[in-house]
């Protein structure tokens, strides 16, 4: 069973934004799949065991600003 982590984006402004950011999470060890919500400014992130932080740097590192929303 997979679980779900649901982070804060800020900063996308169209939806290439979306796109670099749900590569950006898919990358990271543990993550099965990622949807972002542009005009919510939402990530959900279905994984098995993931490092909440590894997914927050993997975020910055593409240029966004991110918080874990739960
Ligand atoms: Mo769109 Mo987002 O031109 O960093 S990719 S603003």
């Amino acid at each position: 069973t997979l679980a779900v982590e649901t982070l804060r984006v800020t900063g996308m402004t169209c939806a290439s934004c979306v796109g670099r950011v749900e590569k950006a999470l898919r990358r990271v060890d543990g993550v099965a799949d990622a949807r972002v919500n542009l005009a919510t400014g939402t990530a959900t992130v279905e994984h098995t065991a993931v490092d909440p932080a590894a997914l927050v740097a993997s975020v910055e590192r593409a240029g966004y600003g991110v918080a874990v929303a739960d």
